[in-house]
């Protein structure tokens, strides 16, 4: 049934509908807030036809720029986002995000989820989310600057490897930029606590003495950077640059990526339903429409990422089932979920990245 204010409308006169079902029927609207670049325009169009709803879009970049709109009262604003596995814990104990579904009721299609996508440490119940795509965190880098390098963290962090040419660092993600340093002095990505955490912040400080460091930069921005010259390394998403590729092959053509053999992060990014979403029942209609199996592959097919939905994955293009969107096994045994972290460790972290940004 189209969720179109005039059907509704008489209803919630009669005083037949909650007061937020009449509000969201009287505004018709789905306020998304997801990643730039993460959503096919086709996917919402049939999705606003079908429903009746008008998606509304706004963007963000980084976990840490989510996390920070929703504390800044986003979390009354937005109807749908899509955090990263680790930063869920962090959401619900900051009271930021509400239950999908009502106790008890199931969402549909949520069968279609792969298992291991099903009870995942980050949100034991599945009572929070819903997986969304999956991908890996490497390094792109210029193919002409190096044409075999070796698929190390030293293209970033030894003077030694790259002593001339510009690179950067990951904007806004304390744990990630630790994780990275971590591996690279062999203490593994999925490194946590003090003593680990303070050599990686020592690491960046130095990193960021370096003559050839030109700043921390958003995943998305260092492809450009990459792709104009700005820098020769940095950080970037498999997915991000396996489309880019396929979109522009002579500008990003040029780009190589790699997951270093030290290790590094494994993410799926989840949809979740902030606290005071204004319209949750429209969230979960879009959530419900996206489980489905020909638009979880679309989806997937779109923006060059693996998706957990099993029922999809006989519908994906085969560019998803090959290096870089499917790392190889050998690659995939080096790639970790970043550790959950809460309480005093978070607050470790924080203290630590602040002293290692701005030292
Ligand atoms: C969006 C890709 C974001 C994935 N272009 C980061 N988890």
């Amino acid at each position: 049934m189209p969720m179109t204010p005039r059907r509704w409308a008489p209803l919630a006169g009669l005083g037949l509908l909650t007061l937020s079902v009449a509000a969201a029927a009287a505004d018709g609207k789905l306020r998304l807030f997801n990643w730039s670049d993460y959503m096919d325009p086709a996917i919402i169009e049939d999705f606003e036809e079908e429903s009746g709803l008008e998606v509304v879009q706004n963007y963000y970049n980084s976990n840490a720029e989510l996390f920070s709109k929703l504390t800044a009262g986003g979390d009354a604003q937005y109807d749908l986002i899509v955090p990263s596995d680790y930063f869920v814990p962090r959401l619900i104990d900051a009271g930021l995000v509400r239950p999908l579904a009502a106790e008890g009721e199931a969402l549909e299609g949520h069968d279609n989820i792969l298992d291991e996508f099903r009870a995942p440490s980050y949100d034991p119940e599945g009572a929070y989310t819903v997986p969304y795509l999956w991908g890996a965190t490497g390094i792109v880098y210029n193919t002409e600057t190096w044409p075999d390098p070796v698929p190390s963290w030293g293209l970033l962090y030894d003077p030694e490897v790259n002593g001339d040419y510009p690179f950067a660092l990951l904007k806004g993600d304390a744990q990630f930029t630790f994780g990275t340093a971590c591996a690279f002095q062999g203490a593994g990505f999925d490194c946590v606590g003090q003593e680990p955490w303070v050599a990686a912040a020592r690491q960046v400080i130095e990193t960021r003495g370096r003559d050839n460091f030109v700043g921390f930069v958003d995943a998305t921005a260092a492809i450009e950077q990459a792709a104009n010259g700005v820098i020769h390394a940095g950080i970037a998403y498999n997915g991000d640059l396996a489309g880019k590729r396929a979109e522009d092959p002579e500008t990003y053509g040029k780009l190589g990526f790699f997951i270093p053999e030290e290790g590094s992060q494994r993410w799926v990014d989840v949809l979740a339903i902030p606290a005071r979403a204004p319209n949750p029942e429209a969230a979960q209609a879009f959530i419900e429409y996206l489980l489905r199996p020909e638009v979880a592959a679309r989806l997937a097919n779109y923006n060059f990422y693996t998706t957990p939905n099993e029922a999809a994955l006989s519908l994906v293009n085969d560019a998803l089932r090959e290096p870089p969107v499917m790392p190889d096994a050998a690659a995939r045994e080096r790639l970790h979920f970043t550790p959950s972290v809460s309480g005093e460790q978070l607050e470790l972290l924080q203290e630590l990245w602040n002293e290692a940004r701005s030292r």
